[in-house]
């Protein structure tokens, strides 16, 4: 399409998802010069009296901040949020222990979903080149024509094209249920048996029940709870468990006895009352793990965020992840001149790999913390890691920590982790092999008076018995 200026128009592209990768997205798509309209499911967040949806508050990191850097809200979003600098980890007798992220000054942010995703529509409606378009839900769209439906509350639907289409719908998109009927595409999910269930903890005296500058964890195994502050001075606590070990807790005197038993040091701080209440106002909600590829269809349809990647939340990487899509669309967009033809497979073929990496980091977390993390377990890996990698600042880098404050591809983090481990296990190795050989050393220097190492006949019967029985 050509213009009487000579000046190509910019194409139309429509965001279908108002969340916050879909909000991000839009300011990213403006901010080139493209026609961007955005059509959300939801009534516009900024006039509802109540939000409902997922999680409160949310762990920002680097990627998150850098893509928001990109458009110019980092300073903004930044300011709005809470840093925690450390964990702060409750073992099950009420004794807390803070193990920093990194150095001083380094942090990730608590952030609050409803406030960040209102700040990010309303930086996209500044850009005259776009539209929101509230209480627009697609119902179906085609892949041949790029033709989208669109159902209005009042039952009514409307009809859209654009040039192209970016799938920000979420974990259950409906931009995905066309590439899920094309040959060749990769599709998985997996929902783990825990659910979780968000529990609040009002400030006492008008200051926060705890300290506020860190994310509190009560790792227990099967059982785990994470605290993230809020501006009010209120904290979210996440309580993360088994969906029938939820079943089993039917009253309001059995969640003070689950609570006393792996979480007692809570009871106070939530309150009894409150506890009781709030446990019983939502079920246990779901987490799920999607991965899939290609990313694309043809040059019209892209999808990102959750729509192309769930994972689940133990690795605090979900939205970091999804806003991180949004820089590298756009970098492949710079290298092909946003010739959707070639930046569309490209994307899908740079983006997959780092997206699939994610999301199984998160689900192997889930099942190591699962399976033996408990308080202590916690704060000597983490204690362990931290000091690998003041003895070897290069070499050795935590795996959270690339993750978290860089920039590293995800597949690449996960690659120098395994060799990591390799170094550290061959280093185990050597240290034993010291041991032994220092010891045999220490041993020909002092030989010990061996006539208390030789074990009489009938004693040793005894142990053999013992080892051949077992
Ligand atoms: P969503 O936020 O789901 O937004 C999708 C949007 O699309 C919604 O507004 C929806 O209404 C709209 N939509 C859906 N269907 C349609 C349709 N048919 N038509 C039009 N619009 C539609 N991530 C982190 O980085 N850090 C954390 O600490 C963190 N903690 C988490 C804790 C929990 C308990 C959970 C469950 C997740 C957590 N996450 C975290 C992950 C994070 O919530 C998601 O990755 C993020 O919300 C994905 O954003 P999104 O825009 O892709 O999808
Ligand atoms: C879970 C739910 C501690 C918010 C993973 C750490 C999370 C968050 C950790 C939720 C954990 C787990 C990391 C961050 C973060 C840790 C991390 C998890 C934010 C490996 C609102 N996780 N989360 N790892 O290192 O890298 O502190 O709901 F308990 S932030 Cl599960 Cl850094």
């Amino acid at each position: 399409m050509e213009e009487s200026t000579g000046r190509p128009t910019k194409k139309k592209v429509v965001v279908v998802g108002g969340g916050l990768v879909g909000a991000l997205n839009a300011c990213f798509f403006a901010k080139r010069g493209f026609n961007v309209e955005v059509f959300e499911t939801r009534e516009d967040i900024r006039q509802a009296k109540v939000v409902k949806g997922r999680s409160i508050n949310l762990a920002l990191s680097h990627r998150g901040r850098q893509a928001l850097k990109q458009v110019g809200m980092e300073d903004k979003i930044v300011s709005q949020g809470i840093p925690m600098n450390s964990r702060m980890i409750h073992s099950p007798s009420g004794k807390q222990s803070a193990i920093p992220y990194g150095k001083k000054g380094q942090f990730i942010l608590s952030v609050d979903r409803a406030n960040l995703n209102k700040e990010l529509l309303t930086e996209a409606e500044t850009y005259p080149n776009t539209k929101l378009n509230f209480d627009h839900k697609l119902q179906d769209w085609s892949a041949e024509t790029g033709q989208m439906t669109f159902a209005r509350p009042d039952g009514s639907e409307k009809q859209i094209n654009a040039d192209l289409i970016v799938g920000c719908d979420g974990a259950f998109s409906a931009i995905r249920k066309q590439f899920l009927r094309r040959s060749r595409f990769n599709y998985s999910q997996t929902y783990i048996p825990h659910g979780y269930m968000e529990l609040t903890m009002p400030p006492i005296n008008g200051e926060f029940a705890m300290k506020p500058n860190y994310l509190h964890i009560w790792p227990r195994n099967t059982f785990m709870m994470i605290a993230l502050p809020n501006l009010d001075k209120t904290f979210t606590c996440t309580l993360f468990m088994p969906f029938d070990e939820f079943e089993k807790i039917t009253t309001g005197d059995e969640v003070i006895d689950f609570f006393q038993t792996y979480f007692p040091d809570a009871i106070p701080l939530i309150g009894v009352d409150a506890l009781k209440e709030d446990y019983f106002r939502l079920p246990g909600q779901a987490m799920v793990s999607i991965k899939c590829s290609p990313y694309h269809i043809g040059d019209k349809c892209v999808i990102m965020g959750d729509a192309a990647h769930a994972v689940v939340p133990f690795y605090g990487q979900g939205m970091n992840a999804g806003f991180e899509d949004c820089i590298v669309f756009g970098e492949v967009l710079d290298q092909l001149n946003e010739d959707f033809s070639a930046v569309l497979p490209e994307y899908s073929r740079v983006r997959v790999p780092d997206d699939h990496a994610i999301a199984d980091l998160a689900m192997y977390n889930y099942i190591e913390m699962r399976a033996h993390v408990n308080s202590k377990w916690f704060i000597f890996r983490k204690h362990v890691d931290n000091l690998l990698h003041v003895l070897m600042p290069k070499t050795i880098i935590p795996l959270y920590t690339m993750v978290t404050f860089t920039r590293t591809r995800y597949h690449e983090a996960v690659d120098r982790w395994h060799w990591q481990e390799k170094v550290i296990n061959r280093g185990l190795l050597f240290s034993a092999t010291g041991a032994v050989l220092g010891g045999s050393y220490l041993l020909i220097k002092n030989p010990p008076d061996i006539s208390k190492l030789i074990i009489p006949a009938e004693k040793m019967r005894d142990r053999l018995v013992v080892l051949w029985t077992h």
